[in-house]
């Protein structure tokens, strides 16, 4: 059996541990295309959030608290930047942290694709899944905001780290998005796949960046694979983060009904064949899709593969 999960950070990264356990039981392949709108230079540094986040996740060296970042950090750096008064200061990089951007930037410096350099990368951290960039190309969300400026786009990270995703903000553009390709390897994954997964990553700025690629969205709805996706929101509310404030940009309800008919169902032009909601969101209808209440709560491996199970089931 072979499985693609469409993936964020965090929510991402979580999911990814139940689906390689649910994979170990069951002698599955497993692969994650990972959003890259998020990603940053920063001090001649390339930053990598959600790829990350998966990679120190499922490789035992993330920060369990922040969901971010490594376990055990140290930030002398951080220290020493600020002492020069190096901008930006809403935005830090622990010490260990910077190790990987220093590989990470020498090889894309020296002409690797990103999907080379994860590979590279995770040679050290052994995922257990195959980790692919959505691509290789130039792909950042950036906000358009409104404020004492007038109307401008700041990069993604400065609205939701800087401005804690608390500011009038119009839209969203994925810049870059409409000349990058899929990263080698993605749309064979998802064309030889016998299970799509979306991962209940924030469907805003997680997950519609990697469908923003184009060709991405119509390898999914055009592929063979049956779609499944879990819902990011319980009870109306995100179990953390701040998808209420993205899905309030465009206008999105904040719940799992909202999320589901955001994503809509495949056989009326979206996305979706199952769609699996928290016990609190039992009895929420997406039209054209199979849905399914059960816990959500991504408390442990066991609980998370119970989840990648009954997506299993549903299709
Ligand atoms: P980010 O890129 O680091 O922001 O992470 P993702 O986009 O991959 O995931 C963020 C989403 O994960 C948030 O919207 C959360 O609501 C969701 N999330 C976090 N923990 C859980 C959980 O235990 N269960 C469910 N269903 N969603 C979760
Ligand atoms: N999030 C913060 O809230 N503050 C930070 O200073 C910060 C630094 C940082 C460095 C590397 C990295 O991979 C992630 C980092 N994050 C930080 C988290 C991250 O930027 C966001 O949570 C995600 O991009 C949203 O998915
Ligand atoms: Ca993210």
């Amino acid at each position: 059996m072979r499985i693609v999960v469409l993936a964020g950070g965090i929510g991402g990264a979580r999911f990814l541990l139940g689906v390689r356990e649910y994979a170990r039981e069951v002698g599955a392949e497993v692969t994650a295309v990972v959003n890259v709108g998020d990603d940053l230079w920063l001090h001649g540094l390339k930053i990598c959030p959600d790829l990350d986040s998966v990679m120190y996740t499922l490789g035992g060296g993330a920060d369990p608290e922040r969901g971010w970042g490594r376990v055990g950090e140290s930030w002398t750096v951080k220290e020493e930047l600020a002492a020069y008064g190096a901008e930006p200061t809403w935005f830090g990089l622990g010490d260990k942290d910077i190790a990987t951007h220093l590989v990470r930037s020498t090889m894309l410096n020296g002409g690797y694709p990103l999907s080379a350099v994860t590979e590279a990368l995770s040679t050290r951290w052994q995922p257990g899944v195959r980790l692919l960039p959505a691509t290789d190309d130039r792909l950042e969300t950036h906000a358009v905001v409104e404020d004492d400026q007038g109307q401008r786009a700041i990069h993604f990270q400065e609205w939701w780290v800087r401005y804690r995703a608390d500011i009038p903000t119009h839209r969203f553009v994925f810049v870059g998005a409409d000349t990058a390709k899929p990263a080698p390897g993605v749309q064979e994954a998802i064309a030889s796949a016998d299970l799509v997964l979306i991962a209940p990553s924030n469907p805003v700025v997680s997950i519609a960046p990697v469908l923003a690629v184009p060709g991405m969205r119509e390898a999914v709805t055009d592929g063979p694979a049956p779609v499944v996706g879990v819902s990011p929101i319980i009870g109306g509310a995100p179990v953390r983060g701040m998808a209420d404030r993205c899905l309030a940009v465009l206008g999105v309800e904040c719940s799992a009904a909202g999320v589901g008919r955001l994503y809509g169902g495949r056989a009326a032009g979206g996305l979706l064949d199952g769609w699996l909601v928290a016990e609190e969101d039992a009895g929420t209808l997406v039209p054209e899709v199979t849905v399914r209440a059960m816990p959500l709560r991504m408390t442990d491996e066991a609980a998370t593969a119970a989840m990648v199970r009954a997506a299993v089931e549903l299709t």
